[in-house]
Formats: structure tokens, sequence, C-alpha cells
């Protein structure tokens, strides 16, 4: 069996490669990586990689991760700028046996030395994102995830029943300098245990990182849960947590997968979307919703659904 699932729609391409690649026997290292890296290379999926939106400094600070789930190895990059691809310098970063999480510029010394591309992360369009953002919240300074999509984040299992689990995000759009959200933080963005299977989280990073909620989900599966029982629980149980305890909770999606490639999704938003494929089920997108006495069930997109996405991201867009 293998299979890899991943949160929002824009995992497609990636994942339908890395399907490709799985069904000939590739490992789940490199599957993951080049799905990762697909999605960071589209300037139209504006909060990962290339044409990602920018923190308040006009700045694109990337967030990444990657976990191998047989040696439990890790490799993270935090706030990075000018490179291409956050996620394979968090690959090598994993192979190291020390110095695996590393931020801002002394990442990009670490990048710098290995030969990774250099390239300035910053569209024109985000420019437009950002000069627009600015006139629409003079008096509105929240920090809120930016609403549309996301953080990429992934868990791949190969024939051989290697597992592996990675992220990449510009993070939250008009986010302080340095501000580095769950994504590249060990059980909170992602998390995987080829024993057991993986998870990996988008939403609210502040609020995802309280809770280590894609461990929780790993440690739910371990103890027997289906992935679909162990993200209702892990997710819905912590929602409920931060409400009472702080009278609000921040958006929190999460995808998961076991060994057997079986999977399970759980959102507290509205407009989620997520994308999986399986050697039992040919890539697919769906959309989460919840039914009138509030219970989340899955549509697969519809072709309307699929064209207007990707009109509405490539749509031109306008300095306001
Ligand atoms: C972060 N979790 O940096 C990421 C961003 C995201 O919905 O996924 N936003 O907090």
């Amino acid at each position: 069996m293998y299979g890899i699932i991943a949160t929002w729609r824009m995992a497609l391409e990636g994942i339908t490669e890395a399907e490709e690649m799985l069904k000939k026997g590739s490992d789940a290292k490199d599957s993951i990586e080049k799905a990762i890296q697909m999605v960071e290379d589209f300037e139209f999926y504006k909060s990962v990689g290339y044409g990602g939106l920018p923190n308040e400094e006009m700045e694109v600070e990337l967030d990444a991760a990657f976990m191998d789930g047989d040696s439990l190895s890790i490799g993270c990059v935090g706030a990075i700028k000018d490179y291409a691809n956050p996620v394979s310098i968090a690959r090598m970063l994993s192979e190291e046996p020390v110095n695996n999480f590393l931020v801002g510029a002394g990442a990009e010394k670490y990048a710098h030395r290995h030969g990774f591309e250099r390239k300035n992360m910053l569209t024109e369009r985000a420019k437009i994102h950002y000069h627009n953002r600015v006139k629409e919240t003079t008096d509105n300074k929240e920090l809120k995830p930016y609403s549309g999509h996301d953080t990429v984040g992934m868990v791949c299992l190969d024939q051989e029943g290697h597992m592996t689990s990675a992220t990449s995000t510009s993070g939250l759009f008009m986010k302080h300098a340095g501000r580095v959200g769950d994504s590249p933080i060990s059980g909170s963005g992602f998390y995987v245990d080829s024993k057991v299977g993986g998870a990996s989280a988008t939403g609210l990073g502040e609020d995802v990182m309280k809770g280590c909620v894609s461990y929780e989900i790993v440690r739910l599966m371990k103890e027997g849960m289906h992935p679909q029982e162990a993200c209702d629980k892990a997710v819905r149980d912590f929602d409920q947590e931060l409400k009472e305890r702080r009278g609000k909770a921040g958006d929190m999606s999460l995808i998961a997968m076991n060994n057997k490639g079986e999977w399970g999704v759980t959102t507290n938003i509205e407009g989620f979307s997520f994308a999986v494929a399986t050697e039992k089920e040919k890539p697919t997108v769906y959309l989460v919703k919840f039914d009138e006495n509030g219970k989340q069930y899955f549509e697969v997109a519809s072709q309307e659904w699929m064209d207007n996405y990707m009109k509405t991201r490539t749509a031109p867009l306008v300095r306001k």
C-alpha cells in the first residue's frame, strides 16, 4: 500500500506527481519532497514558497519542516528568506546529527553553503496583496491567518512502509518579522512515526502549538484509533479546551494517514479542502462540509469548483 495526503487544494498537482512516483516504487522522502517543491514553485499559491505573502515589513519569511518516520529524524527552517525550496533545506537538515532546526540568517548561511537555489521570493502579485491589505487594515491590525489557502502539510507512505511528513509556508500574512508558526515545530505542525502514521496541520499556528495537535493525533492512532477517529478527538477536544480557557479557538485543520494508508481529516473551519491519493484512490480533492447538526462530512470537489479555484487564483489583481 502507498498513499499521500495533504492540506488544501493547492497540493493537488504535487500529490499527483508524488503518486506517480510512489506507484513506481519511489520512497516516501523523495515523493513528499517533490510534492511540496511543486507547491513552493507555483507562484499563484500565495501562502507557500514563491509568491508567498510577506510579513509586515514586506519581506517573505518562510517556515518548513521535514520528518522521517523511520528514524524520527527532523529538519526545520524558520523565517528563512530568499531561498526557493525551504522543504529541501529542511530535508538536508534532517540528515545532520545536530543543528537540525535553523532560523533566519543561520538557515540562510547553511543553505548558501550547501548550494541551494537563491531566489527573491517576493512577487509583484504579492506586493499588490500587501499594499491592498495595508489599505484595508489601517485600523484593524489583528493577526489572522490569511483566509483562502494556507500552509501545505503532507503525510506520505511508500510501498515499503516508510513514512514521512513535511510542511512549507509563508506563515501568517502581515506577521511580525521573525515570527515562526507551528509548521516547523515538531508535534505541532507535523509528526510522523512509520510504526503508526503521521499528521500535519494548517491554521493559526499560535493555537495549534498550544496543543501539539499533530503529535496528539499520532499518539491516539498508536492507541489503536483510526486516523479519522484520532483527528476528530484531537481537534474537537482541543478546540473545546481553548474555547473554555480562552473564550475562542483559532483555525485548525488537521490531516492524518496511518501506515496502512487509511486517512482522516478534521477541521474547525468552513471552507477547508484537502487532497489525497492512495493505491486505491486516484488523486482527489475533497471539500469539508458541515450538515445542519454541525456534523462534518466530505464532498468530492466538482469540476466547476476546481475551474473556479484556478480562475480566482490566477485572476489579474488590481492595486487599490
Ligand atoms: C502558521 N499554520 O504559520 C501556519 C499558517 C497557516 O492557516 O496554516 N495558516 O501559523
